[in-house]
């Protein structure tokens, strides 16, 4: 029956409220944008719609910091609009979930207002609220020498009742302190069921393993120059996480929900099983950040210079995720992008204009033949890219890269060299890369909106846009549409096969193997621009081609070529 689970094959299509499609013309996408383009994301052949948070938000950080689980923020739209995109979505056969953003609210909301207003308040430990230190000189220091998510402290100090509270991210997103039962009693009612009950089929959970924070003690120092340290480590996989789970997975069995976590900071491969077990029925799924993080640290992800062999950490990270479920009754994810980093195509392709249509649906061949459910972020099936090099500094909004070009020009003292530099980092890595509008076609604004849209539309949208698309058997998006279809009609390898990689790691192509019950795949990639010798093919035995990206398919892989072989 495991097998079964409709969660696993079907593909999942993620959208980005504010850059997807404005209905009414203010410059910001909306629900009813979403609504009026389901017959497209029907037509991509994809069964589930993920939607990021469109909850009531001051927007510090683009609406995961929720003031209100159960409002629509208002240039989103309304409850009722939301309930529209539900019974859309079950009309076409299609199931939805939402982001389910718990682990820290925004500061505007009414939990959090209450709980800064005294010490008394009953609301007071729904938060993680803690006295000073002091040094040696008697200054008052933060209780723990943790580094937030988006640079500082990740302690901010409250005049008012003379306490620091905790925050993971911005001091706007302050911690929910899960170790208050009733504050989880509120999380799962408010957050949860209200959604649930109006027809919602699951959630994406943020920040899933950062629920239980234990003792809040010191990270260990890795930079002894800096006065906060990074504490990923220390704050994920607290001792109360499986018991939080278990409680949340009764919630989310009542209405057959799924649930998919994100799982930073978690190198511990059974740790990650012993979440996503199916016989321990904590979380069907978690997004694990191996693939996605290649050439990046997430310590200081934009001071990290991409390697020369970054293809060998991605074969290694693939291979890692994939394996997750060989014998075990584990469940994993695919995906390389989604709304935290930047395009696949400029980060483990290439973006120049004779390459960017081969490496799209090479990535995508990639992509459609890995194990677990499959995630697309909006975009990625027209081989949308990263924002050009030519656009200035201010056509990036995202706080990610404001607070780390501002960290440099403090550091610095504004050198030109230092910030062109964080320029480029931020060119190439930064989330605002995934954040520009969707590219529906070549009128005003992509066709994204007749209004000037909040984030600028990327300069390409001529050549490269939906409309254009869905006329060009050649294009990424048609290509796409075949392997997504390829991938149900082969199901048992390509979801649900043993993923071995084969022959030597190398930095130019990636092969594997898929095999279910005597079927057999063989899938090879270029991921460079030239040429590459079809060395495994040999070795293999008796093989038949299913599929390449390739026009022509020659003797050699082609510049980012991709190709599918049956074993026969
Ligand atoms: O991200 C969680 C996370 O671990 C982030 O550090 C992520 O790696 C970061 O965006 C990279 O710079 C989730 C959401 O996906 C993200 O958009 C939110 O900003 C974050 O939680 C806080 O809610
Ligand atoms: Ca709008």
């Amino acid at each position: 029956p495991q097998h079964h689970k409709w969660w696993k094959n079907g593909t999942v299509y993620q959208i980005y409220p504010a850059s997807f499609k404005d209905s009414n013309d203010d410059g910001i996408g909306d629900i009813p944008g979403i609504t009026s383009k389901l017959d497209y994301i029907t037509s991509l052949g994809v069964d589930i719609v993920w939607v990021c948070p469109m909850f009531d938000s001051p927007q510090i950080d683009m609406g995961y910091d929720v003031s209100n689980y159960e409002k629509v923020y208002p240039p989103y739209g309304t409850v009722e609009d939301m309930q529209t995109l539900i019974d859309e979505c079950h009309s076409r056969n299609m199931r939805i979930i939402l982001d389910l953003v718990v682990n820290h609210t925004s500061d505007q909301h009414e939990w959090f207002k209450e709980s800064r207003s005294s010490k008394s308040n009953p609301k007071r430990d729904w938060y993680i609220w803690r006295p000073a230190k002091y040094d040696d000189q008697g200054h008052r220091v933060p209780p723990n020498n943790w580094r937030a998510m988006f640079t500082g402290s990740a302690w901010t100090w409250d005049e008012h009742t003379q306490e620091y509270y905790l925050h993971l991210f911005a001091s706007e997103q302050p911690d929910l302190n899960w170790e208050s039962s009733e504050c989880r009693k509120a999380i799962y009612e408010s957050a949860m069921e209200f959604w649930l009950r109006k027809g919602v089929d699951g959630f994406r959970i943020d920040c899933v393993n950062m629920y239980s924070k234990g003792d809040l003690n010191d990270a260990p120092i890795t930079e002894p120059d800096r006065d906060t340290q990074n504490a990923g480590l220390v704050w994920c996989n607290g001792p109360r996480m499986d018991e939080y789970l278990d409680e949340m997975n009764a919630v989310l069995s009542k209405y057959d929900a799924m649930s998919v976590g994100e799982c930073p900071f978690t190198p511990d491969t059974d740790k990650v099983i012993s979440y996503v077990s199916a016989a321990n029925k904590r979380l069907n799924m978690v997004f694990q950040f191996d693939v996605v993080e290649v050439g990046s640290s997430h310590a200081s992800k934009f001071e990290s210079k991409p390697a020369e062999d970054w293809l060998l950490d991605f074969q290694a990270a693939v291979t890692r995720t994939q394996q997750l479920i060989s014998g075990t009754d584990a469940w994993t994810t695919a995906f390389t992008e989604n709304h935290d980093w930047s395009r696949s195509i400029s980060r483990f392709g290439s973006d120049k204009p004779e390459f960017r249509v081969a490496a799209g649906k090479m990535l995508a061949l990639m992509l459609s033949t890995l194990s677990g459910t499959l995630f697309i972020y909006q975009g990625q099936e027209l081989g949308m890219v990263n924002a050009p090099l030519s656009w200035p500094i201010e056509e990036y909004k995202d706080l990610d890269a404001a607070s780390y070009y501002s960290q440099v020009f403090r550091n610095t003292n504004g050198d030109p060299t230092a910030l062109a530099e964080a320029k480029d980092a931020i060119q190439f890595i930064a989330r605002d890369n995934a954040r520009t509008p969707m590219q529906w076609n070549s009128n005003t604004n992509a066709g994204f909106s007749n209004a000037k849209p909040w984030m600028r539309v990327h300069d390409n949208f001529h050549e490269l846009n939906a409309e254009l698309e869905e006329k060009d058997e050649r294009s990424v998006l048609a290509f796409w549409k075949m392997m997504l279809r390829l991938r149900k009609v082969h199901a048992d390898l390509f979801i649900h096969g043993d993923f071995e990689p084969l022959g030597k790691p190398n930095t130019k192509t990636f092969t594997y193997s898929k095999s279910w019950e005597g079927q057999s795949a063989l899938i090879m990639l270029n991921f460079t621009s030239e040429a590459q010798p079809l060395e495994m093919l040999s070795g293999f035995g008796k093989v038949e081609l299913l599929i390449s990206t390739a026009d022509d398919v020659g003797n050699n892989l082609a510049p980012f070529e991709g190709r599918i072989y049956l074993a026969a």
